[in-house]
């Protein structure tokens, strides 16, 4: 899987644009996965949104992660999922999940990081790096923990947290797999060019 540039949908940050016209363009503009988060959703419009998002992801050929829940990936046939501390412990989505499908976590240090590889994960989202209004109540990541966390496991890292063209240039040589934007992409005018920049800015990757 292409992790390079993971867009992450949030409704604060999209505004009153549309959100499966903002997902098309943010792939036009170099966004290589989708993760649909979605809070305070009911199961069944979690559902159907996630199938109007698969239309265009399948279309372009990028794999869908569905943040949360489980059964939702399952039931709109996703790539993947992505848990936190929360939601179902990886070693049981692992048993009711298709085997190809990946299963992704969120982790702030060195020993969660760990622990989430021995778990099963297939990738995990580290942060937040930078300061933002996304997620409240985040755990920072400093640049060097996110460097050790890297170093102290085998499976993909994707940096995450008020990730913008701006600082996007100190994740250079850290040891990522990836950047996760939100508010970075979809709070842009241009979205095909906050992505292209953004995709363009971490050529290494
Ligand atoms: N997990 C840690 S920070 C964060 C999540 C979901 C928010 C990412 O959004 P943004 O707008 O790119 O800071
Ligand atoms: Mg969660």
């Amino acid at each position: 899987m292409n992790y390079n540039l993971y867009l992450i949908t949030d409704k604060k940050s999209l505004g009153d644009k549309d959100l499966i016209n903002t997902i098309e363009l943010a792939i036009k503009g170099g966004v290589t996965m989708i993760q649909l988060r979605e809070k305070s959703i009911s199961t069944k419009d979690y559902i159907q949104l996630a199938l109007k998002v698969k239309k265009v992801t399948d279309y372009y050929d990028i794999p869908l992660i569905i943040n949360d829940r489980v059964d939702v990936a399952m039931a709109v046939c996703a790539k993947g999922v992505h848990l936190g501390l929360d939601d179902m412990p990886i070693p049981l989505a692992r048993k009711i999940l298709d085997p190809d499908m990946v299963i992704g976590a969120s982790a702030c240090s060195v020993e969660e990081a760990r622990s989430f590889e021995q778990q099963g994960a297939d990738y995990l989202g580290v942060g937040a790096v930078f300061p933002t209004f996304t997620k409240s109540n985040t755990d920072q990541v400093t640049i060097s923990n996110l460097e050790l966390i890297c170093q102290s496991i085998e499976i993909p890292v994707v940096a995450i947290g008020g990730i913008h063209n701006e600082n996007v240039d100190q994740l250079q040589m850290t040891g990522i797999s990836g950047i996760a934007v939100a508010s970075g992409i979809l709070s842009k005018k241009d979205i095909v060019s906050a992505a292209r920049i953004l995709s363009n800015s971490f050529p290494t990757l």
